[in-house]
């Protein structure tokens, strides 16, 4: 399997998230990618390559043009003020407030946001753009070759909304590697989340769209964030209904039920006969993850790699979080070769793939 890569990921290297009430350094750090790509080498998954340039077209077809406008400036706009620290915003449009972006920096930042973890720094804009980068490389490859790849974007993606980022996301990677499939001939792209989070940036891009299946298992809302989406009776909206499927799940979720989950959610992929697929591949469902509550172990990310792959789908896997960073790389890289593994004993060859070029 061939992996996308861009060093660029280490742009993107804050010194704060406010985590338990303390500046923390963030759980989500370049070392992430470092290991996980190193694991690429060690276990010789494939060819490394890095990402082309798309321009600002395939984000702005995803994200609204006044949010991207806000990020490429957010950090400029923040040393303006003669601020000394990282850019976190400090207060929100909440309940029965102006849902207007303010001019000043501050008001803006919450307006744009879902989140205050994820601060804005020197070098988030670019490592931003690299990453959709990286996403958008992985999905053109897909289309021309149909065989699986590796998108290991950094930063992560699937809690940016249409204008919103948090929970370390900016661009919404799987979201913006989905259009671009569809605007190549793809007619149904599903995107699958097995992040422990629910992807609430995905599903709000494409919650009233049929052409687009998301899938998501993660921790309930009730116990986990983000909070204020991902209860099973989300299912989309307008013609958007039926394209949604929400699993969530309680706190100390094993693997059996989880598998359980994953087994119904591809069931509706196949019911939903995509041209492609597309993995939001969070391992922060580990046992010993830092910051969530599922209890998978190593092994189970190698054995649900094998679950996806029975599928037979041309598939992307777009890297989203994960923060035992010591097991990060093992635990991504189990589940590709197991997609890999199994792909090979099941279809033997891949030309059963039937994604048109
Ligand atoms: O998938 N999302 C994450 O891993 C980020 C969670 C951030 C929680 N504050
Ligand atoms: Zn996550």
């Amino acid at each position: 399997m061939i992996t996308v890569f861009s060093d660029k990921h280490a742009l993107r290297d804050a010194n704060t998230e406010l985590y338990g009430g303390e500046l923390v350094k963030p759980f989500e750090r370049p070392s992430r990618a470092q290991f996980i790509i190193d694991r690429v080498r060690s276990v010789g998954l494939g060819e490394i390559v890095k990402p082309d340039e798309f321009g600002m077209d395939p984000i702005l077809a995803i994200h609204d043009a006044s949010f991207v406008g806000f990020l490429e400036q957010a950090w400029s706009d923040w040393l303006k003020v003669g601020y000394n620290g990282e850019a976190i915003a400090t207060c929100w449009p909440a309940r029965r407030m102006v849902q207007k972006a303010p001019d000043h920096i501050d008001g803006k930042l919450g307006y744009y946001s879902m989140a205050c973890e994820t601060a804005i720094t020197a070098g988030t804009w670019e490592a931003a753009l690299a990453s959709a980068n990286v996403a958008l490389t992985g999905a053109a490859r897909l289309h021309s070759t149909r065989e699986a790849v590796f998108s290991l974007c950094r930063p992560p993606g699937h809690h940016a909304a249409i204008d919103m980022f948090g929970g370390y996301c900016f661009f919404n990677n799987a979201a913006i590697a989905a259009q671009h499939l569809l605007d190549k001939g793809a007619e149904r792209v599903a995107i699958v989340d097995v992040d422990f989070h629910h992807g609430n940036g995905t599903q709000d891009i494409f919650y009233k769209r049929d052409d687009v299946l998301f899938v998501s298992l993660h921790g309930a809302p009730e116990d986990a964030f983000p909070h204020f989406l991902g209860y099973a009776n989300e299912t989309g909206e307008g013609s958007g209904e039926g394209f949604t499927a929400n699993y969530p799940m309680k706190p100390g979720t094993q693997f059996p039920e989880w598998r359980a989950a994953l087994k119904s959610g591809l069931r509706r992929v196949t019911e939903f006969a995509p041209d492609a697929l597309i993995i939001s591949l969070g391992v922060d469902t580990f046992e010993s993850d830092p910051i969530s509550f599922f209890k998978l172990k190593s092994d189970d990310f190698t054995t649900y790699g094998r679950d996806i792959a029975k599928l037979g789908l041309p598939t992307l896997f777009v890297m989203e979080g994960g923060y035992d960073i010591d097991e990060i790389g093992i635990n991504a890289v189990n589940v590709l070769q197991g997609f890999e593994g199994n792909l090979g004993k099941t279809n033997g060859t891949r030309s059963a793939l039937r994604y048109p070029v």
